[in-house]
């Protein structure tokens, strides 16, 4: 399949999740199955086959997955239809994000952010369309939507949905890719995340947003208002909690959380918007408008039922609610994108208060495992649209690659244009300050002539090149919650390695030599010679 050839001028952007299904089918790129499936266990063992169809455990950089999978005939849940993999191949990435090439999305955000102040009527004038453009990545309030087809108040059950049970130690049935939404309790601004969601019961789940993430810093930000305005009565049980949760460093003693802090999730969207909740943008970018940059077209949003937040109006399926200010609850284990099982921890608790679907609600998923699996293409896709980013305020970078077994955050390889002494160590600290970057567990510099998408060139020239003990470097900061190893969660050290050529100026005095290439000539010798010899 060429994405050029289904990507027209004229395409508009996906209305909604039916509109995208549909263009996966047109393109064979999905798989209706009609043969019974349970959504434990069952849905991964086939969905994980397909992620890694045809490369047994092999891991490669970017090749094709298997289809996206629509399953029609989910046991315990008559009429039910689960989507999964959506995601999960290059090009359906692309095809999500309608572009040829994802550097096109990197280029479109590079010409937004390389406007110069105008010059004269006439270059203010050839700014018109772009900023006309601007204005229409804004989302729109729609007064209804397809989302409110059915509104259920009082009588609901989570356990009406087919949420999966993904591997054999999980805690239970886990919402793997819901849109989850919460407004900053101070300046009002919206975020849309993605962070999974362990079903409890009938109207409760757990609320996986990890605390370095947006949706956890409004939580906080709503605790430091209560903490503030409370009269100041003993200690309490909650306390203890929250300073377990939060390291103790809200709450002085005495100060008892109130309140709650309302949330709504959406699941089933139009791809750019389920996209958009991934990614890892600076938190006063309102997610909405990320997705109506990357459809180019406004998401349309519309009012909840019971809570004051604003929900995509084509999503599938809403759930309304809040979590209690003073309430966590063990949430996991979870077959994690590690490869490994997230140990159980202690979370908020997300209270169903309404659930709002479409008929025939379609329920989007994904599963996460030991890569590549789905959300290895979605990962890939933000490294490429995030290049031009990290060159804004790092503009030695010349290319990153974030292999898959890496897991996003345990490895990253950059190459740079070395023009000073010390300059790898300073993008390692640069990249350890970048939003979510500040997770990576080891990053490798290597010179610009290295390409840092063939692991197999920078393990030849990155370890050629380092005296481990002169190069390496260790520091300590913040660690991915998913981390195992680190010896305190969420804080442990990480390793930046030099694998640049060491300057004089860097106190490497010793030759360099060159790398071995053949003479030209003689290439060109063999080369004409080459069907004589009768090798082959
Ligand atoms: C399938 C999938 C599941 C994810 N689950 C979680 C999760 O449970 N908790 C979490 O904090 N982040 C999770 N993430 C990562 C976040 O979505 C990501 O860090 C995102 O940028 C968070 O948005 P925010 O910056 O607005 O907080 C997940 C990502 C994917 C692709
Ligand atoms: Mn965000």
């Amino acid at each position: 399949m060429r994405v050029a050839d289904i990507i027209s001028s004229s395409h508009m952007a996906y209305h909604d999740l039916r509109d995208w299904i549909a263009t996966l089918e047109k393109q064979g790129q999905l798989k209706r199955i009609r043969v019974e499936v349970d959504p434990v266990l069952e849905i991964t063992e086939i969905a994980d086959r397909v992620s890694k169809a045809g490369r047994g455990n092999q891991l490669p950089a970017i090749s094709e997955g298997g289809p996206a999978l629509l399953f029609e005939n989910v046991k315990g849940h008559p009429g039910a239809q689960v989507l999964i993999n959506q995601f999960g191949s290059a090009d359906r990435m692309k095809l999500a994000l309608e572009v040829n090439a994802l550097d096109e999305v990197a280029e479109r955000i590079h010409q937004f952010m390389n406007v110069k102040s105008p010059q004269g009527l006439l270059e203010k004038m050839k700014m018109l369309p772009m900023l006309a453009e601007i204005g229409s990545f804004f989302p729109k309030t729609v007064s209804s939507g397809p989302c409110k087809e059915v509104i259920k108040k009082d009588k609901f059950s989570l356990f009406d949905l087919p949420v999966l049970q993904c591997w054999p130690q999980d805690g239970g049935r886990f919402i793997t890719l819901p849109c989850v939404v919460t407004r900053d309790p101070k300046t009002g601004k919206r975020n849309v995340g993605m962070y999974r969601m362990q079903v409890y019961d009938e109207r409760t789940t757990g609320m996986h947003w990890q605390r370095q993430k947006v949706a956890a810093e409004h939580y906080r930000e709503l605790l430091r208002m209560g903490a503030a305005a409370a009269s100041g009565t003993g200690r309490t049980a909650a306390v203890d909690i929250m300073a377990r949760s939060l390291g103790g460093s809200i709450l002085a003693s005495g100060e008892r959380p109130s309140g709650k802090l309302e949330v709504a999730v959406a699941i089933g969207t139009d791809p750019a918007l389920t996209f958009s909740a991934i990614v890892p943008a600076p938190p006063d970018i309102e997610e909405f408008l990320i997705a109506g940059f990357l459809r180019q077209k406004p998401v349309e949003v519309v009012k909840c039922e019971t809570v004051d937040l604003e929900v995509p109006a084509h999503a599938e399926i809403v759930l309304e609610g809040y979590v209690n200010l003073d309430e966590l609850r063990s949430e996991g284990p979870f077959g994690d994108h590690t490869g490994f099982y997230t140990l159980p921890d202690d979370y908020p608790v997300f209270h169903v208060t309404c659930i709002t679907h479409r008929k025939n609600p379609i329920y989007a998923t994904t599963i996460v495992g030991k890569p590549p699996m789905e959300d290895a293409w979605m990962g890939k896709a933000i490294e490429r649209i995030f290049l031009p980013l990290m060159r804004l305020t790092i503009p030695e970078i010349v290319d990153v690659n974030l292999p898959v077994e890496g897991v996003f955050h345990n490895l990253m390889i950059v190459s740079i244009r070395k023009s000073y002494p010390g300059q790898a160590r300073k993008v390692m600290n640069a990249i350890w300050s970048l939003g979510q970057a500040m997770f990576t567990k080891c990053i490798v510099v290597v010179d610009e002539d290295v390409n840092v998408q063939d692991v197999g060139e920078v393990t030849l020239k990155a370890l050629n090149n380092i005296d481990p003990e002169r190069d390496i470097q260790f520091t300590m900061g913040p660690i991915d919650s998913l981390d195992h190893a680190s010896r305190l969660p969420n804080y442990g050290s990480k390793m930046g390695v030099d694998a640049t050529r060491k300057w004089a100026s860097e106190g490497f005095t010793r030759p360099w030599p060159d790398e071995i290439t053949m003479d030209p000539k003689i290439k060109a010798l063999v080369d004409k010679k080459w069907r004589d010899l009768g090798i082959e």
